[in-house]
């Protein structure tokens, strides 16, 4: 062969090359869709939308956010990232414990304690949190990328509540898991669970009497403007997790898959700063907002009613369980003292 059909043969390759390249990477340049259950600048938010600025700065993909109410409820989140519809999906334990029974030791009251810090370390460093939890969510099609807490919750109703026997004959608004409902049972209250979108109007038209929510979800949906006494209780945070459907993940490279958890990394480090002092900037807005708000921080004595109640909803998780939660609660209890222990 001459030189010169030598190297039109080489310019043949290479152009061949170059173009199925640029199809390869325009194919894999995906749009991949993330729903979460809150609005635009909250919490959810703000980490889908790091989230998104990683996979985007860092990959030919894009993101596209769905917030609250575009796609549907919680349970329609969920039920269309099970379907494969979604990619990604933000879901609370306080709703998916209904499909993980599992998730729902976050509401056995009085299990985490009050302090950011030693909340921060704790999901941080916890086995159970980064060890156990990917493995039962994976059992339900769930790939776990990320579980984080919101801030500290509130419970807010139509009076000051400082004792349980406060709670009797009030309609409290829970997520919709059974053990949250056994909390407030404990508690003295009616709990009655109801998917968000519901409970702005409930409150309204008195049909509930209260519910509890992060204070800055309290004045982002606007709740003290209808539930206008909020009593910090001590009893829990909210917490949350970000997740794939795990079919998608595991149908990505090696190299999509690392994108996607340095992804949840990032977005992980940027919420725990901006949750940093925004339950404080939020009780001011509620504040300068209402002067209807009444504000109450339980004692010590008042907090020991509440919690001398947690031991029957500890009870009533191993019994929904079994040995699985068993193992995980155990797992739990010996991480939050290894991370009190450093403190
Ligand atoms: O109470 C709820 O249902 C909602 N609370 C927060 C803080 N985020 C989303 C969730 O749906």
């Amino acid at each position: 062969m001459s030189t010169q059909s030598k190297f039109r043969k080489l310019a043949a390759i290479s152009a061949f090359a170059v173009g199925a390249a640029t199809l390869a990477s325009s194919v894999s340049a995906d749009t991949w869709r993330y729903a979460h259950e809150e609005y635009e600048g909250d919490v959810q938010d703000v980490f889908a939308m790091k989230f998104k600025e990683y996979v985007e700065d860092n990959s030919d993909h894009s993101v596209q956010v769905y917030r609250f109410g575009e796609l549907g409820e919680s349970s329609d989140i969920m039920e269309q990232t099970l379907a494969g519809i979604l990619q990604f999906v933000n879901q609370s334990p306080g709703f998916t414990g209904s499909l993980i029974p599992e998730a729902q030791i976050f509401f056995i009251p009085y299990l985490l304690p009050t302090d950011m810090d030693t909340v921060v370390e704790f999901f941080r460093e916890s086995e159970a949190i980064n060890e156990m939890f990917p493995k039962l969510y994976a059992e339900h099609g769930l790939k776990l990328l990320q579980m984080y807490p919101e801030g500290e919750m509130v419970v807010t109703a139509d009076e000051p509540i400082t004792s349980p026997a406060d709670f009797e004959g009030k309609k409290i608004r829970v997520m919709t898991n059974p053990l949250l409902s056994a909390t407030y049972n404990a508690f003295g209250a009616t709990p009655t669970p109801l998917p968000w979108g519901e409970v702005y109007g409930a409150l309204q038209t008195n049909m509930i009497n209260g519910q509890e929510n992060p204070i800055f979800w309290i004045e982002s949906g606007g709740l003290y403007e209808v539930s206008p006494n909020l009593t910090f209780t001590g009893h829990g945070w909210f917490t949350t997790a970000m997740m794939a459907n795990l079919d998608f993940y595991q149908g990505l490279s090696e190299e999509d898959q690392k994108l996607v958890q340095d992804g949840a990394d990032y977005a992980f480090e940027k919420i725990l700063v901006h949750i940093d002092g925004l339950a404080e900037e939020a009780l001011e807005k509620i504040k300068k907002a209402s002067d209807e708000v009444t504000v109450t921080r339980l004692t010590e004595e008042q907090i020991d009613k509440f919690q001398a109640r947690a031991p029957q909803v500890k009870e009533k998780f191993i019994e929904m369980t079994g040995e699985s939660g068993k193992e995980l609660l155990s797992q739990f209890e010996e991480d939050l003292k290894e991370v009190q222990a450093d403190k």
